[in-house]
């Protein structure tokens, strides 16, 4: 555990954004997760996201569960809203959060044992709500902070450090994710910042349940051999369907791509993705197909990373219910108590 604060003096020339912030504006406090963690990288790409997009750090609430991965909003945003809440809990807490104030980005941040086991019947309910979120599981297929047990994302057969064998089925998350009705799924790997940086924008910039699976090697019980979650596994079977490049405006792309390898992908204030297509043939607007794919690469062995599915006509859970665009915790007194006259109004068309 270090206590060591962060030096307050900034380096007068390092680079600013639009807003006049340096990338140390979006950092946290000094990690204290083992060197070589996996999760440390995530941080490192949200960061980065945040800066380029120029987001105030006040408009942003990161919420987490427990376990090293959500530990891990401690260690950026420091000038953001936090809630650190209970192993599994994080969506009601996020999605009450949404509720009350519309007007902040929610990005909530979990591990594959917060999600997929305790955590699981919440973790459905929040993407199948359609709640405007950014949703991302730091999966190491173990629980890092008890100690190294499989999570219930381990692959069957894939093997502990000590050499147990794991004998059952894995939950696949962005699977699932698809299947419950997320309108973004991504999946991203920790030692791959070029391709984590641009998912991550694009699922702040979603309107929706926006999900990313990102492998994160747990270095200290999950990155042997015989691990299908370690950092040499990852590499050798990533197959990655297709690269994002975030276009920040209505700006025109000028990139040149060969045609036929591009897509452009809208999302809903007009900005545009550029989808580099490195499988010719795989769509992520088409749902079904992904869900198939996912199955056929998996039973091969391959990891397959990028975005998976986006719905570019996605609503979410502020649409569905038809709230006010005032943020709820900003309505006054006599927003909030219409008189007797509007109640039996309202009496009257329950009749
Ligand atoms: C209600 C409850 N049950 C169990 C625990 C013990 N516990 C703490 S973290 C954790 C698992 C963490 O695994 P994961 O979410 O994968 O995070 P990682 O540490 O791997 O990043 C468990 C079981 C707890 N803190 N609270
Ligand atoms: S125990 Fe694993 S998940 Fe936790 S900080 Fe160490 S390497 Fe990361
Ligand atoms: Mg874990």
């Amino acid at each position: 555990m270090t206590y060591l604060a962060k030096p307050k003096i900034h380096h007068p020339s390092l680079p600013r954004n639009a807003l006049g912030y340096t990338h140390r504006d979006y950092e946290g406090a000094i990690s204290t997760l083992c060197a070589g963690c996996g999760h440390d990288s995530i941080s490192s790409a949200i960061i980065q996201a945040f800066f380029e997009l120029d987001v105030p750090p006040h408009r942003v609430a990161k919420l987490s569960g427990i376990g090293c991965s959500s530990k891990t909003p401690t260690y950026f945003l420091g000038n953001s809203h936090g809630f650190n809440s209970v192993h599994g809990r994080m969506p009601s807490v996020l999605t009450g959060a949404a509720l009350a104030n519309r007007d902040l980005i929610y990005l909530g941040v979990s591990g594959d044992g917060d999600s997929a086991s305790i955590g699981l019947g919440q973790f459905a309910h929040v993407l199948r709500r359609g709640v405007n979120m950014v949703y991302v599981v730091e999966n190491n297929g173990v629980y890092g902070l008890t100690k190294g047990q499989f999570s219930a994302t381990a692959d069957k057969g894939s093997k502990s450090k000590r050499g147990v064998v794991n004998s059952d089925e894995p939950i696949d998350l962005a699977m699932l994710a698809l299947s419950l009705g997320a309108t973004f799924v991504a999946r991203g790997f920790s030692g791959d910042k070029t391709q984590l940086v641009p998912l991550l924008k694009a699922a702040v910039e979603h309107r929706g349940a926006a999900f990313i699976d990102v492998i994160s090697p747990c270095v200290a019980f999950n990155n042997h051999a015989g691990s299908t979650k370690s950092y040499d596994y990852v590499r050798e079977h990533n197959d990655a369907v297709n690269r994002l490049d975030f276009i920040p405006s209505r700006e025109a792309m000028t990139a040149d791509y060969p045609p036929g390898s591009t897509q452009v992908l809208h999302l809903h204030d007009g900005r545009m993705v550029n989808l580099r297509k490195l499988d010719g043939t795989y769509d992520p607007t088409d749902r079904v197909a992904a869900i198939g794919f996912l199955e056929a690469r998996r039973a091969a062995g391959e990891v397959v990373t990028g975005l998976l599915y986006i719905n570019e006509h996605s609503t979410d859970l502020h649409d569905a219910i038809g709230t006010v665009t005032t943020p709820l915790n900003a309505l006054n007194d006599a927003d909030l108590v219409p008189g007797s006259a509007a109640l039996a109004g309202v009496n009257a068309g329950l009749r």
